[in-house]
């Protein structure tokens, strides 16, 4: 069967920092193509919707999949699947990926028949079997398969990461994948999940708070196979068990594997785990993101990091003894008044770091989704991207934004423009000698991303698809409303 997979258009917000291949899509078109399927991949990040149709009318697909991983990007996905429904009213389409997963059922509701099914949770082993089952009745009896006529049981874990490495050579134009100065950058996964139970997350509420590992050969054999000389490792916090990390690392020295790296992990796993991350900087790790989220320890408790600011500073001095280019996120809440942006600016000046700021927001498949007690101030997916303020604002809407980019934009003095240049000017020179400029056109790019007249007036724009409204809870949400793949018992836990 001809299958076409659909990565969505990527938000401005998000490529103003990077642009990143869509791994996920690669991994579940690794698994169709060995099911024996003809599979296509198109990503929207970047090639545009005239390529699309234009795809569509020279290979026909019999189905066409959607990856849906971001709330922003449903109402386009909705609209794609429309008009191809449209003018190939015989194609199969289905959708799939971590959003897609909390919100199945609306968006059936908003495809109007548009969309067949829905394939909650992740997809490699249950998209083959929806393409065989295409064109009989009862998809929705398949795990984690929903259609308009009802839901299947709980999706099924993967049983091994090793099985489907990404076909990143279905994608075009890799040379549009960067991460900052990392410039072109491929993305891999060592290992998958999360332990942890942070409030505003839903990484632990897609995989069931399971953790799983690539084997050392499978992961040294997929770095080995990437092009590119720089690679974003996506695991949600790499390194939680040191030995794991060794292994890894000693198969890619092995190899003589040489890449620039860079990873996400929480500041305690880092003070815990300090010799692995050394070991990888020798591998060539570069740059390292660290979950800080909050600078006081009422705010930590609310978002049950499960570490304190003690650690949290401690871990950036780590950071900055292994020599890493680090970057941190703080949460802002809509409740910030001026004098906390100013606090958060005052202290931003005074640390080497890149520090990000993102608005608290309560989006489907967090806990705060169900527990949040202050009212929705909209139901617009496009705002529910961590820039835009979705909760009552104690200053005026706009007062809020002028503050966030305000502050935003004396952060991004640090490491965007010249003071960018200063920083990192060895490594974009090599980055333009291979012809790639992704990095340097970031630089200056700030204000046309970053403009709280243009933050604030997207809260008018016309809302054709609104998000169905929440049932807060009282008490402990039961697993059965916070999961996607259910919990094992036997799983591996961090903490313990
Ligand atoms: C890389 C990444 C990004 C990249 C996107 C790259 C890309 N082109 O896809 C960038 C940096 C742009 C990004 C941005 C954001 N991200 Co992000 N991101 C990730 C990250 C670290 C890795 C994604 C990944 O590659 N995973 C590995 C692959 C194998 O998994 P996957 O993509 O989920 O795919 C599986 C399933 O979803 C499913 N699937 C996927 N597509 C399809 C399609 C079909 C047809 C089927 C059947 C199945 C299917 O099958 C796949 C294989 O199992 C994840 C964390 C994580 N580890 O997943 C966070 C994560 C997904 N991001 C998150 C967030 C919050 C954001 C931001 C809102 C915030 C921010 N400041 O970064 C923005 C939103 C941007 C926007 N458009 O609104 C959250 C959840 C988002 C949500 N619930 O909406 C996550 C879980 C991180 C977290 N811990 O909170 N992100
Ligand atoms: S540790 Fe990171 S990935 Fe895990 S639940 Fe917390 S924020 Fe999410």
């Amino acid at each position: 069967m001809r299958v076409l997979l659909v990565h969505p258009s990527p938000l401005l917000y998000a490529e103003l920092y990077l642009r990143l291949e869509p791994l996920g899509l690669e991994r579940v078109a690794a698994a169709v193509r060995m099911a024996g399927h003809d599979v296509r991949l198109l990503d929207l990040q970047v090639f545009d919707h005239a390529e699309y149709a234009r795809v569509l009318n020279e290979f026909r697909p019999r189905a066409v999949g959607f990856s849906l991983n971001y709330l922003t990007n449903v109402p386009e996905v909705i609209d794609l699947a429309k008009a191809t429904r449209a003018r190939h009213p015989e194609t199969f389409i289905f959708v799939g990926g971590h959003s897609a997963s909390f919100v199945a059922s609306e968006l059936l509701e908003h495809a109007a028949g548009a969309i067949d099914c829905v394939v909650r949770g992740e997809g490699e082993v249950i998209a083959p079997r929806v393409l065989e089952a295409v064109g009989e009745r009862g998809l929705e009896r398949l795990p984690g398969v929903v259609t308009r006529d009802g839901a299947g049981p709980s999706p099924t874990l993967l049983d091994d990461l090793d099985r489907y490495p990404p076909a990143r050579d279905l994608g075009r134009r890799r040379h549009r994948y960067f991460l900052g100065v990392l410039d072109p950058c491929a993305s891999a996964e060592l290992t998958r999940g999360c332990p942890w139970d942070c409030s505003f997350c839903s990484a632990w509420t897609f995989y069931g708070r399971s953790y799983r590992k690539s084997s050392p050969e499978a992961a040294a054999e997929d770095l080995a196979r990437i092009r590119e000389p720089n690679v974003f490792l996506v695991d949600d916090v790499a390194f939680i068990h040191a030995e794991d990390g060794f292994a890894i690392g000693r198969e890619v020295e092995r190899r003589g594997i040489r890449k620039q790296y860079y990873l996400e992990t929480r500041c305690d796993v880092l003070l815990r785990n300090q010799e692995v991350f050394a070991y990888w900087r020798r591998l060539g790790l570069f740059y390292m993101f660290l979950g800080v989220e909050a600078l006081d320890a009422e705010a930590l408790k609310r978002h049950r990091k499960r570490v304190s600011t003690d650690a949290n500073m401690e871990a950036l001095q780590v950071a900055r003894r292994l020599g890493l280019a680090v970057a941190i996120n703080i949460i802002a809440d809509p409740d910030w008044d001026e004098t906390r942006f100013a606090a958060v600016r005052d202290w931003a000046l005074t640390v080497p770091e890149i520090v990000h700021l993102t608005v608290a927001t309560p989006y489907p498949g967090t806990e705060t989704w169900l527990t949040e007690k202050r009212e929705l101030t909209s139901h617009d997916y496009r705002l529910f991207d961590v820039q835009h303020a979705v909760l009552p604002t104690r200053l005026p809407l706009r007062r809020f934004y002028e503050e966030l980019v305000r502050t935003q934009a004396v952060l991004n003095r640090k490491h965007l423009g010249w003071g960018a240049l200063r920083r990192y000017g060895g490594p974009a020179l090599r980055a333009l000698a291979r012809g790639q400029t992704n990095y340097l056109a970031m630089l200056w790019k700030f204000s046309a991303v970053y403009n709280a007249a243009r933050q604030h007036g997207d809260h008018a724009r016309p809302v054709t698809y609104a998000m169905r409204p929440r049932r807060v809870v009282t008490g402990a949400p039961t697993p059965a409303q916070l999961y996607i793949h259910q919990p094992q018992s036997a799983r591996r836990t961090a903490t313990a």
